[in-house]
């Protein structure tokens, strides 16, 4: 039998998963090695398998953060598609590191505690235990633990088999980038809930036109992304990629295609709305087009079929079967945010603190994404995992900074910070400090377990506080990890409206706000910010799925503060503070709100 293919994602997963291990014994430096070589290999564009095979391991350690150690252990897996170090550590430990420390809270330790304890080796495993209340009675576990375990297996399930976007759009522009160019083919289009950007992807479903179906057929199964053929029709193949994935490609008539881009694109909601539009007007609307009697009256682009339906065109993103359809009867679907509309990204870690590049690095990387200006924002003293900065290394940073600016042209750096919102609501840092700084950013990391109640007061707390300009993650979600805390996101909101503070659109693996209270807040007169969270160079791509996330609120341009050029973003963002304006923030504040 041949072996199979090692992919990107198999590197990333057993990288991942070693790191795991090694955390867990409290190794040094090397789970962080393991981590950052992962992301590095996340971020290139084309297979590792290829890489090695053109110029062997030399290419290798030529990849972002990969070191010369690991890429040794990377040529180890490509050449013989097993890893020695792993599979000692598997055959020691027998258990799913990986799959069961994506369970919400559960850390590599507790997944080895779990395993001492109950002998637990698969999510199902510590699924059961937990339901057999054995994990309640765990030395330094308890019911609360075993609870909270028990909740987050459930919020896994409910995402089972889905992959975050991420992971799956730029993967699909690969196979893109590989189909268009066949001969014959005239659309090759992504359709489902990827083109509608959704936070998690259940497949991907292409669509073609081509005067050669056959030709298309043929290159489309030579694809080295797929791993194997599922079905197979003169204009259907259904395969299942080496990521895990599974996929459609359909291949359409061309007169057909814009209605069959409706249907396929979805959302099912939105599709049913649409046909009962259609037969109310005394139409049909299918794939094949919208028809009245027999007569087909348009199906060759999308356009057409929404403008004979009397109807705006929706763009995908907000075509979920809400209110949509009925806004756009009355002309009223705003002008969404283009992509590559900011200017700007107002969260970005560096090595400072948990972060992969230097300043100057992520200053040079934000630039080659197209901004013009970028905040520092690393995590504060209280996060002493992410090693957070106190009020002494934030104003050495602050000299960096303005070193680096003084060789920039075209660029500013601004100093901020990610200032953690401590436990009654108090910033973990002095107000002295805070006033140097042009943006201050706040976000919640510890204690997220308070009741709803005593959340939302510490949040609101912080957001008075005269010197906040941004609210970061706003619910501490993660897609498809983590549910974010109890919150009353109403009052957040009117309290952001009310004390001048901006909401961000996370593009991480977050993509927090949730697009209902993007729509919620922009309705209530707060305005937004979209950043990428990035914590490695290659993190800038984020700043698209944010966009995509706000779009999927209904966000148009102005709602966006940080795609104004800096000036007038900062006078924006209102309370603008010392360095640059001259003017004590506080000053500003109390001549604003008396
Ligand atoms: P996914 O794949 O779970 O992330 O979500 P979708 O929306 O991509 O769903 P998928 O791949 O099953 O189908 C793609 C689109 O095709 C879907 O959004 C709407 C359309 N479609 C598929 N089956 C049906 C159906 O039975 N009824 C209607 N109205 N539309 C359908
Ligand atoms: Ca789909
Ligand atoms: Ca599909
Ligand atoms: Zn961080």
């Amino acid at each position: 039998m041949p072996r199979k293919k090692v992919t990107n994602r198999d590197v990333i997963n057993i990288f991942r998963e070693i790191a795991l291990y090694l955390r867990a014994q409290d190794v040094a430096f090397k789970p962080q090695a393991y981590e950052v070589a992962a992301e590095g290999i996340a971020g290139i564009r084309g297979e590792l398998a290829d890489l090695y095979k053109q110029c062997g391991v030399k290419c290798i350690d030529d990849i972002p953060g990969v070191g010369r150690d690991l890429s040794a252990k990377i040529e180890e897996l490509l050449a013989t598609g097993k890893l020695d170090v792993y599979d000692k550590l598997k055959k020691k430990y027998p258990f799913d590191m990986l799959g069961i420390s994506r369970i919400q809270d559960v850390g590599p330790k507790t997944v080895f505690k779990l395993y001492r304890a109950l002998k637990t080796k698969t999510i199902a495993d510590v699924e059961r235990a937990a339901k057999q209340n054995k994990i309640a009675s765990i030395p330094g576990m308890g019911k609360k633990s075993q609870d909270k375990i028990l909740r987050g297996i459930a919020y896994l399930k409910d995402d089972e088999g889905r992959r975050i976007i991420h992971d799956v759009l730029p993967y699909a522009r690969g196979l893109i980038d590989k189909l268009k160019t066949t001969s014959g083919i005239t659309h090759i289009d992504i359709a489902g809930s990827l083109r509608r950007c959704k936070e998690t992807i259940g497949d991907i479903d292409l669509l073609a036109t081509t005067s050669k179906p056959t030709e298309l057929v043929r290159v489309f199964k030579a694809l080295r992304k797929i791993d194997e053929v599922l079905e197979e029709g003169p204009n259907k193949l259904m395969v299942r990629y080496v990521n895990g994935l599974q996929g459609d490609l359909l291949i359409l008539k061309p007169d057909e295609y814009g209605a069959a881009l409706v249907h396929f694109t979805g959302s099912r909601e939105h599709n049913i709305l649409l046909r009962e539009r259609a037969k109310r007007k005394g139409m049909k609307l299918s794939e094949h087009g919208l028809f009245k009697g027999k007569t087909r009256v348009t199906s060759r682009t999308e356009e057409q079929v929404y403008k004979h339906l009397g109807l705006q065109f929706i763009p995908p993103e907000i075509r979920v079967g809400g209110d949509e359809i009925e806004v756009a009867a009355h002309k009223k679907i705003p002008t969404l945010i283009p992509y590559g509309s900011l200017k700007g990204d107002l969260q970005v870690q560096t090595d400072w603190s948990d972060g992969n590049g230097s300043i100057e690095e992520m200053a040079h990387a934000a630039r080659e994404c197209g901004l013009s200006y970028m905040a520092v924002t690393d995590h504060t003293k209280g996060l002493t995992i992410a090693h957070g900065l106190d009020e002494k290394r934030l104003r050495q940073q602050g000299h960096e900074i303005d070193r680096l600016n003084k060789n920039l042209r075209g660029f500013t750096i601004l100093k901020s910070t990610e200032c953690d919102v401590l436990k009654d609501g108090r910033l973990d840092l002095s107000d002295t400090i805070l006033k140097t700084l042009d943006i201050v950013s706040i976000s919640v990391h510890s204690n997220t377990t308070m009741n709803k109640e005593d959340m939302t007061e510490r949040i609101i707390r912080a957001l008075k506080h005269p010197l906040v300009n941004i609210f970061f993650h706003p619910t501490g979600r993660i897609v498809a990890k983590r549910k974010g805390y109890e919150l009353d996101m109403d009052r957040v909101i009117r309290a952001c409206h009310e004390y001048h503070v901006a909401l961000e659109v996370n593009g991480s693996a977050r993509l927090d706000l949730h697009e209902t209270h993007v729509r919620q807040a922009i309705k209530a007169g707060v305005r937004l910010v979209i950043n990428s969270d990035a914590h490695d160079p290659s993190h800038f791509q984020n700043l698209e799925y944010g966009i995509a996330q706000a779009r999927r609120g209904w966000a148009t341009k102005a709602d966006v503060l940080n795609t104004k050029p800096l000036k007038g973003f900062l006078a924006a963002l209102k309370k603008v503070t010392k360095s640059l304006s001259g003017s004590g923030t506080s000053a500003r504040y109390a001549q604003l709100h008396g």
